[in-house]
């Protein structure tokens, strides 16, 4: 594996012709969008924050907005049969369509990106509203999944122009998530350069970490994973490729029931991930095990940790350092019947890896998942 420091990427390569303030929003299509938020606000300590459907104008769906620190989903359906939204929510299940970018210039972001390849999804469109006003434009990336472009300096409402606030009566406070902290999307079979250099030549990113068959030594999971990150570093997009090994792999289970790319898991970053993790266990958030055995080296392997091992071990927290400094990190359950979606919980300590020495135990965990599904 070969990590490469942001800062060093930056002085190498000054000139950001994609400059990227953060992730903007993350659209899901769903079958319930109503039901989807509410899972979102019980569960995982979501707010609500806006909606837009039949009471606001729109004719073919309906969105609810919730948030968490700087982290937007919107979760959209469709109000009727034969909709685009409606083909992507057969054909994938519940599922990520659209990486919503905040950038200072979605005009500028488009041509910049097109020029360089990246197949249009939406020219660049103003929309208003007593508010002011955003531009937002897209283009396409791997699968069915799309990359949005949102500038909205000129823009002081509640979410983005037509929607309006979303204030339901009960609310269920928020668990401590603070921002998306990486996005990891599954590519088909040898697609892992292309999106390699669709990240690099297209958006300007850089590849600051690779994970080949060595880093991820289980008996059967086989995979390739980069990670692409942007100038500032503040948008880190792994990605996994499938590999033939032993059995199936847990990518291609994935294509299989996604049928074709697309988001894989939301890492999602807190600053007190016992406190977290302990509130989404309480409200019926399930995680992938890690056999008891998991800690029993632990502190061997890690070092000092400021966490108590009775605690990691009884929540199911998983432990790795780098040379910055160490990562606690869990693994839910697919989110969705499929086994296509899942969460990620991370808190980092200094440490600015993924948890490679976590790997064989999350992916034989991953492994007895997909054993009990029958699928392996
Ligand atoms: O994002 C990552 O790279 C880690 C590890 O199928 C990982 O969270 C990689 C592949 C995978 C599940 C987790
Ligand atoms: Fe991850």
């Amino acid at each position: 594996m070969e990590t490469i420091h942001q800062q060093d990427l930056l002085d190498r390569n000054s000139v950001d012709f994609l400059p990227i303030n953060g992730t903007d929003y993350i659209e899901l299509y769903v079958g319930n969008a109503l039901q989807s938020a509410h899972y979102f606000q019980q569960a995982f300590g979501f707010q609500p924050l806006a909606m837009a459907g039949l009471e606001t104008g729109l004719a073919d769906r309906e969105s609810f907005v919730v948030v968490q620190g700087k982290i937007r989903l919107v979760l959209t359906s469709p109000l009727h049969g034969g909709t685009a939204i409606g083909a992507h929510i057969d054909r994938h299940g519940d599922g990520v369509q659209a990486i919503a970018l905040w950038v200072d210039d979605a005009t500028s972001a488009y041509e910049e990106t097109v020029k360089r390849g990246a197949e249009p999804y939406m020219t660049p469109r103003k929309e208003q509203d007593d508010a002011g006003a955003v531009v937002r434009s897209g283009i396409h990336t791997y699968g069915e999944t799309v990359h949005l472009f949102v500038e909205r300096k000129d823009y002081h409402g509640v979410f983005l122009p037509g929607y309006v606030a979303w204030q339901p009566a009960s609310i269920p406070e928020d668990i401590g998530l603070k921002y998306i902290d990486h996005m990891v999307g599954n590519v088909g079979w040898n697609e892992m350069d292309t999106w390699v250099k669709f990240y690099e030549r297209v958006m300007g990113f850089n590849t600051i970490a690779t994970f080949d068959d060595q880093d991820i030594s289980t008996d059967y999971t086989a995979l390739m994973s980069k990670v692409m990150s942007n100038g500032n570093g503040r948008i880190k997009f792994p990605i996994n490729e499938p590999a033939k090994g032993k059995r199936k792999s847990q990518v291609e289970e994935y294509l299989d029931f996604y049928d074709g790319p697309g988001v894989q898991h939301i890492a999602v970053a807190t600053d007190h991930i016992l406190d977290t993790v302990r509130q989404l266990r309480d409200r019926g958030v399930s995680f992938l095990q890690v056999p008891a055995t998991y800690y029993d080296q632990l502190l061997e392997r890690v070092g000092m940790i400021d966490e108590d091992l009775h605690d990691l071990r009884e929540l199911g927290i998983l432990v790795d350092r780098d040379d910055e400094g160490y990562l606690l990190q869990i693994f839910t359950q697919p989110i969705v019947p499929r086994p296509t979606l899942f969460f990620e919980i991370i808190q980092r300590k200094g440490a600015r890896s993924f948890g490679k020495g976590n790997f064989k135990a999350l992916f034989e965990a991953i492994e007895r998942a997909q054993m009990l599904r029958g699928t392996l």
